[in-house]
C-alpha cells in the first residue's frame, strides 16, 4: 500500500536492467510500493535485447555483478574473465529469482508518457497498452545505450535480404552460413560480431567509417583458485572499485607517459597490451589530457595493427588518427587479425560513403556491394535517448524536451534530478559518471542514493523534493568545465552526440571520476540534501 494519499504506487521504476531491479529490490525492502514497468518480455535490460555473435561485456566479470550482498557475490560464480551475453542474462535471472523481485515488474509494457500532477503531488504514468497509473516517485532506469540507431539510409524497405541491428537481434539467432553479409559500423559491437561472423560467413565486407583502437581482452576461463581467491577478498574488492575513477579496480597510472624515456615507455606499453582489458588505457596518468602523452600510445596501437594485419593497404586504412580514449576503447578477440581471412573484405565509408540500400545490397558512391543479410552495428542514441523517447512533462507541464531544448542544453543536478521535475530520479542519468565507469558500481550508488533519499524525506515528513534551478545550472556548468580540459571534446563520438543524425552536440558525462563523484552526493545526503527544495504537502518548507 503506498504511504501517499491518492497514489497507486510509491515509486514506478521504468526497466528491469540491473537499475531497475536493485531500486525495486531495496525500496520494497524498506517497504515501500513498487512497480517496475519494462519494456522487453524478462529482465535484462540492455542483455536482454544484445544478442548479437560474441557480445560480452568489456568489464571484468569479478567487477561486473552487484556488490550490496556478499551472500549473492559469493552465490554466483563466473567462468570466464569477460561475461558473455547469455551468462549476464542468466546472472540478472538469478537474482530476480533469489530476491522474488518478477511478481513487481510487468513485462512487455513500455512507459510512453509521465506527468507530474502539483494539485495531488504524483507523476500520472501511462504505458503503451493505455494503462495509467499514479505514484509519488518517478524513478528512470533506462540504462544509457538502450535506444538503437538505425541511420536513416535510403531504401532500406527495398532491400530483398534480411537486415538486423546488433542492439535488437532476434532471440533465435541468425543463420549466417553461406550468405553474404555486409556490417555497417565497427564500435564494441561491430568488432565483437566481424570475428564470429567471418567464421560463418561465405563473406563478409565490413562498410568502415571510423577504424577504431582496439585492444586484445585476453579472455579466458576462471579456474576455481582465483574464483575462490576474489570471492575471500570480497570487501576490499568492493571498497577499491567504489573508490576509484572508473568503477573496476584496475590500478590507474601515476606519472606521465612523458616522464619515461621511449623505450622504457614501450616496455610499459607491451606489458599493458599483454595484460589485455583497460590496463593500456590506464599504463600513465595523462593520456586524456595531454595530446603528446595520448600520442605515444596512440602510435603504440597502430603500430601493433601494422604488425597483426597482412595486407599493409588494409592496415592502413585500419588505423585510427583520434585520440586513443576519447571514442569508447573496445576490447576485442582477434578483431585485427579477421582481415587476415579470405572471406573478408573492408570498404572505406568515408572515403565512399553509402548513398542507398539497393534491392540487391549497398550502394557506394564507389560501387554496388551485394549482400544477403545486413547488420546494423550503428550504435544508440546515447544517454538522452531514451528518456526523451518518453513524454516526461514535470511541474506546469513542461516536457524534458523542451527543458533540454531537444538535447542542446541538457542539465541536470548531479545526474540524478532535474529542476522542474519533482520526485523524479534518473538512475545513470546524464551528467553523472556512470556510462564511462563500470555501470553496476555507479548503478548501486545511485540507487543506495535514491533509496536514502526517499527515506530522509519520509523520516522529515516531506513528500516533495525538487533540485533547485542554481544547484543544477552549477553542477552542468562544472561537468563541462572538467569535460573541456581533457581531449574528449575533441573527438566526434557517441558521448558527444556525433552520432546521431541531427543531435545537438553536448557532454552530458561527469569525468570527475566514480570515487571523487561518490563524495560530492554523499556531502549533498550529509548537508540535508543541500540543492534540493524540499516541501510537505501544505508546501513547509525545511
Ligand atoms: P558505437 O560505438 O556508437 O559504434 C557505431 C558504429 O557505427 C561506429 O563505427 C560508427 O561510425 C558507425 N556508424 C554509425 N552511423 C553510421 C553511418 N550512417 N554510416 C556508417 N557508419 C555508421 O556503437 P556500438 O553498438 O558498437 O557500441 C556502443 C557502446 O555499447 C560501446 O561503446 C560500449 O560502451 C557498449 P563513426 O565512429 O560514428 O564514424
Amino acid at each position: 500500500r503506498a504511504r501517499q494519499q491518492h497514489v497507486d504506487y510509491d515509486a514506478v521504476v521504468v526497466g528491469a536492467g540491473f537499475s531497475g531491479l536493485y531500486m525495486l529490490h531495496l525500496l520494497r525492502e524498506a517497504g515501500y510500493s513498487v512497480k517496475v514497468y519494462e519494456a522487453g518480455d524478462d529482465v535484462g535490460g540492455v542483455w536482454y535485447w544484445n544478442r548479437y555473435p560474441g557480445a560480452r561485456c568489456d568489464s571484468e566479470s569479478i567487477y561486473y555483478n552487484y556488490t550490496f550482498s556478499k551472500e549473492l557475490y559469493e552465490e554466483w560464480s563466473w567462468s570466464s574473465r569477460f561475461p558473455t551475453q547469455p551468462e549476464i542474462l542468466d546472472y540478472l535471472n538469478f537474482v530476480a529469482d533469489k530476491f522474488d523481485l518478477r511478481r513487481d515488474i510487468e513485462f512487455g509494457t513500455r512507459v510512453t508518457s509521465a506527468h507530474f500532477h502539483e494539485a495531488s503531488n504524483s507523476w500520472e504514468v501511462t504505458t503503451g497498452d493505455g494503462e495509467t497509473v499514479r505514484s509519488q516517485f518517478f524513478i528512470t532506469g533506462v540504462g544509457c545505450l538502450s535506444t538503437a540507431n538505425l541511420p536513416q539510409f535510403e531504401g532500406i524497405d527495398r532491400f530483398k535480404g534480411d537486415w538486423y541491428h546488433t542492439g535488437n537481434w532476434p532471440h533465435e539467432g541468425v543463420d549466417f552460413r553461406g550468405k553474404r553479409v555486409g556490417i555497417i559500423g565497427t564500435g564494441s559491437s561491430g568488432i565483437q560480431s566481424i570475428p564470429m561472423i567471418a567464421k560463418e560467413a561465405e563473406h563478409l565486407t565490413v562498410f568502415q567509417r571510423t577504424p577504431q583502437y582496439s585492444i586484445p581482452a585476453e579472455n579466458h576461463p576462471y579456474d576455481q583458485a582465483y574464483i575462490e581467491q576474489v570471492k575471500g577478498d570480497f570487501e576490499n574488492l568492493r571498497d577499491s572499485m567504489r573508490h576509484s575513477n572508473s568503477g573496476l579496480a584496475i590500478p590507474p597510472g601515476e606519472r606521465s607517459a612523458l616522464e619515461d624515456p621511449p623505450e622504457k615507455r614501450e616496455k610499459i606499453f607491451e606489458e599493458a597490451w599483454n595484460k589485455g582489458s583497460l590496463y593500456l588505457l590506464n599504463a600513465y596518468n595523462d593520456f586524456m589530457v595531454n595530446a603528446d602523452a595520448n600520442e605515444s600510445v596512440s602510435s603504440f596501437i597502430r603500430e601493433k595493427i601494422g604488425e597483426i594485419v597482412e595486407d599493409p593497404e588494409i592496415a592502413e586504412k585500419l588505423k585510427p588518427t583520434y585520440y586513443f580514449g576519447t571514442k569508447r576503447p573496445v576490447l576485442d578477440t582477434d578483431y585485427y587479425e579477421t582481415y587476415n581471412r579470405d572471406n573478408v573484405s573492408l570498404v572505406d565509408v568515408k572515403a565512399h560513403p553509402i548513398e542507398e540500400i539497393t534491392e540487391r545490397g549497398v550502394q557506394t558512391s564507389a560501387e554496388e556491394h551485394e549482400l544477403d543479410i545486413i547488420v546494423f552495428a550503428t550504435g544508440y542514441d546515447a544517454m538522452t535517448g531514451t528518456l526523451l523517447k518518453m513524454d516526461i512533462r514535470g511541474r506546469d507541464g513542461t516536457s524534458l524536451h523542451d527543458k533540454w531544448a531537444g538535447g542542446s542544453s541538457v542539465q541536470t543536478y548531479l545526474g540524478l534530478a532535474l529542476n522542474g521535475f519533482p520526485n523524479m530520479f534518473t538512475i545513470t542519468g546524464p551528467e553523472s559518471p556512470s556510462v564511462l565507469s563500470n555501470m553496476p558500481v555507479s548503478i548501486e550508488q545511485h540507487v543506495e542514493w535514491i533509496h536514502d533519499f526517499i527515506q530522509y524525506m519520509d523520516e522529515h515528513n516531506m513528500t516533495r523534493a525538487e533540485a533547485e534551478a542554481e544547484a543544477e545550472r552549477e553542477w552542468s556548468q562544472h561537468c563541462r568545465e572538467v569535460a573541456e580540459q581533457t581531449l574528449f571534446v575533441q573527438t566526434d563520438s557517441w558521448y558527444t552526440g556525433a552520432n546521431i543524425d541531427g543531435k545537438p552536440r553536448g557532454f552530458p558525462i561527469y569525468l570527475g571520476g566514480v570515487g571523487p563523484y561518490r563524495n560530492i552526493c554523499e556531502d549533498v545526503a550529509s548537508n540535508g540534501y543541500k540543492g534540493f527544495t524540499l516541501n510537505s504537502l501544505s508546501e513547509q518548507k525545511i
